[in-house]
């Protein structure tokens, strides 16, 4: 795909333009576009770009709204693609996901639960602000493999810890393994909360959910019956 179609994504996001936003998606699958491509390539970009001006107090947060839309409209059209990737592949494992207490920042997570369910993870997502009680609670309920954790504020990401602990406190640790993502979170912060794993994107966290689940079955193997 031409750069020119990746700019013109990029700049419908930073418009905050859902109908251009959606047209170019339609384009880029009419054109057997990856939509992974166009996602990675046009539309994540203008959300970074986006992110820098509002830093910079040259956008505000109406400006951020819309471009969370158009975001969505985007989404909306490549998503079913994304989807239609998984339909005929093994169960690789149940994934309980939710955007952290006090956050509500989701088109991350969303886009992390579309690609595990595109590579035959079974998702739940609990949606956002979300406690870390209704983490432990929802693992319980699904006998979940992974719980994965979004956090997209600096002031709420230390709210992963508390995912950690609600896990912990239901007894359920030693069962459920747990990724964290978004933007402020680093490897080095999964660690010192005592997560099992980071992921900087949704295609990472495919491949860490997958190495999580051989781990998983390596300690299981070796426990004593
Ligand atoms: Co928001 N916001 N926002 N925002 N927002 C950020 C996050 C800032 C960085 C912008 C900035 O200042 N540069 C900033 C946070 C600063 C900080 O904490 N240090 C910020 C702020 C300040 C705020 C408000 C406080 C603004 C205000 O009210 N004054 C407010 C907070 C509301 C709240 O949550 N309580 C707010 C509100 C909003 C909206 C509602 C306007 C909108 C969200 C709409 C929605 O999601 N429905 C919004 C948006 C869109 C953004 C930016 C521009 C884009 C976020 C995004 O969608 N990125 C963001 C700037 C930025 O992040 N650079 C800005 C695209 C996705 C694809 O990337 O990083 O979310 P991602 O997810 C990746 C990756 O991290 C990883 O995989 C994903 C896919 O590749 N991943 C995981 C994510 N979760 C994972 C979980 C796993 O287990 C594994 C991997």
């Amino acid at each position: 795909m031409p750069d020119d179609t990746f700019s013109a994504m990029r700049q419908s996001i930073i418009d905050g333009a859902p109908d251009t936003a959606s047209d170019l998606a339609q384009q880029a699958v009419a054109a057997g576009i990856a939509p992974l491509e166009a996602i990675n390539n046009g539309y994540v970009p203008g959300m970074h770009a986006v992110g820098e001006q509002f830093a910079q107090g040259k956008m505000y947060l109406p400006d951020m709204m819309a471009s969370a839309e158009a975001m969505r409209a985007a989404m909306a059209v490549l998503d079913p693609e994304l989807k239609k990737l998984g339909t005929e592949r093994p169960m690789a494992g149940v994934v309980v996901l939710g955007t952290t207490q006090g956050d509500i920042h989701e088109i991350g997570k969303i886009l992390v639960g579309t690609l595990l369910s595109a590579h035959g993870f079974r998702v739940h997502d609990l949606g956002v602000d979300v406690a870390g009680v209704e983490f432990a609670v929802k693992a319980r309920e699904l006998s979940a493999d992974i719980v994965g954790v979004s956090a997209l504020l600096t002031t709420t990401m230390r709210n992963q810890k508390c995912v950690v602990e609600a896990l912990e406190q239901a007894g359920l640790r030693s069962q459920v393994k747990v990724m964290v993502g978004g933007a402020p979170v680093t490897r080095r912060w999964a660690e010192e909360i005592g997560a099992d794993g980071y992921a900087k994107d949704a295609m990472s966290a495919v491949a860490l959910a997958r190495s999580l689940m051989e781990l998983k079955a390596q300690t299981s193997a070796v426990q004593p019956v």
